[in-house]
């Protein structure tokens, strides 16, 4: 397949000074074009470095003295014609043969669009493409194996397995539609369609389950600081992150709108969210900030109950009370302001900290990576986990229609064929969209404009 498209240039390298930089060209026309401004006799070989100068073609002049490498299709990242050039990573030198490549026809690529072109010509399936824009973000292990279990294709392949089974099922109820009088499809066949939606229908259930610690490794650890005004939130933030992000004030209902910033504790990677303290208020805006922290509370992947000592018996009694009608998992109870008080008052099952002097944070650290790593401990004997939105929609509605499969069949014996049939196609259809094979153009909008400019 070829998606026989206009040439593209981009930097594919970060932008600033740097000793090399990589621009990337690829097109149907991209080597033909691109010999316009490589100083060499013939077209460069396939996959062999070769040095030349590029230049400018309106004047002719030497930009810089370049490694040019070629991939000619369909042997390359895209699938296209793809030709590297690495100069030398000044800013000058990059917008100069950028500014070549534009004017022998190429255009300047669109986010990810590179990548994009490589899903279309059938070089990777979407989630793979999703892997490694997850593998590029990583900035921890933690991102890392997430990124690199997508990349490597294992929710590729477990999709695929899947896809098959369900595909393999409707062929037999097909038979059973198309030939009704046949005995043979008529006895046999809706055992052979229950025995595969059925073992399709536990697997993606199973998928589905691995999200809430599959979106752990990819995006951290959801950490809600839940309280009341005053408690230490802010402050118990500013204390993990090591830096004033927040607003500290001794004033009630400091914070409104809420805070949302990436931390690592002991290496593992969590999600801090400081929110307005919980209370009843008129203030309209505090009114919202509070709506606000309980939607938020309910997303997390732990809550964090914040109580200062002195107050510590009402505010876990009131905030525990909501916690459980929300059918919330309990929280851990951090005890603020121990510096204030003899710390031999702390209850139980509570962690004491003073976010003045830092006394408690280490222990504090200690149970959020001990959270994150029993997490990513439930995925280390997984064949393929799922990490991101996109992914666990698809699953579950692949599995909702399988759902009504089985609620259809069971009772009624299986004299809905057209409807199961229907359900089907609907269920293999998104498992299609979940890896591409089947794919709308807003859907790749959404995956690809997340991409960085030269991926
Ligand atoms: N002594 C002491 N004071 C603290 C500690 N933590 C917070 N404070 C003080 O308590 C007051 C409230 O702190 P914040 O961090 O703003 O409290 P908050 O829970 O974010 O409050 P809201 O944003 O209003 O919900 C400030 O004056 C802080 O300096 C602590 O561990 N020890
Ligand atoms: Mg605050």
């Amino acid at each position: 397949m070829s998606t026989n498209t206009d040439s593209i240039v981009a930097l594919s390298t970060p932008t600033g000074a740097g000793g090399v930089a990589v621009i990337r060209l690829s097109g149907t026309d991209a080597i033909v074009r691109a010999a316009a401004i490589i100083s060499r006799k013939s077209p460069p070989r396939d996959r062999r470095a070769c040095v030349a100068n590029v230049k400018d073609p309106s004047t002719g002049e030497v930009i810089d003295r370049c490694l040019i490498l070629a991939f000619r299709a369909p042997n390359s990242f895209t699938g296209e014609n793809v030709v590297e050039i690495q100069c030398h990573g000044g800013p000058y030198i990059v917008q100069r043969i950028l500014k070549a490549c534009l004017s022998c026809g190429f255009r300047a690529a669109e986010p990810g669009e590179f990548t994009r072109r490589a899903v279309l010509n059938g070089k990777m399936d979407l989630t793979e493409a999703e892997g490694l824009r997850e593998l590029i973000e990583a900035q921890t292990e933690q991102e890392w194996r997430a990124g690199k279990q997508l990349s490597e294709g294992h929710l590729k392949k477990a999709t695929i397995e899947l896809r098959k089974k369900l595909l393999e099922a409707l062929a037999y109820l097909e038979a059973r539609i198309d030939f009704p009088d046949e005995g043979d499809t008529a006895g046999v066949s809706l055992h052979h369609v229950t025995t595969r939606v059925e073992t399709a229908r536990k697997a993606l259930a199973h998928l589905a389950s691995t999200y809430a610690s599959g979106r752990v490794s990819a995006e951290g650890l959801r950490v809600c600081l839940l309280g009341a005004p005053n408690a230490g939130k802010s402050s118990l933030m500013n204390a993990l992150l090591g830096h004033d992000r927040a607003i500290v004030s001794e004033i009630p209902g400091t914070t409104r709108d809420y805070l949302d910033e990436k931390c690592l504790v002991s290496g593992r990677l969590i999600r801090l969210i400081d929110m307005a303290g919980l209370r009843e208020t008129t203030d309209l805006v505090e009114q919202l900030g509070v709506a606000r922290a309980k939607e938020l509370a309910r997303q997390a992947d732990i809550l964090l109950l914040v109580t200062p000592l002195e107050d510590v018996t009402q505010d876990k009694a009131a905030i525990l009370s909501w916690i459980r009608s929300e059918s919330l998992p309990d929280p851990l109870v951090i005890v603020t302001k121990i510096d204030l008080k003899d710390t031999h008052d702390i209850p139980q099952d509570c962690i004491g900290v003073s976010n003045l002097t830092g006394e408690g944070l280490d222990e504090l650290r200690k149970r959020l990576a001990a959270e994150v790593d029993q997490r990513l401990g439930s995925l280390r004997n997984e064949a393929a986990w799922l990490t991101n939105a996109r992914h666990l929609d698809c699953v579950e509605r692949a599995k909702g229609r399988l759902d009504a499969i089985m609620e259809r069949i069971q009772p009624s014996g299986g004299d809905e064929d057209e409807i199961l049939a229907f359900e089907l196609r609907e269920a293999t259809q998104a498992l299609g969209l979940l890896i591409g094979e089947v794919y709308a153009d807003d859907v790749l909008d959404v995956v690809f404009s997340s991409f960085c400019i030269g991926k």
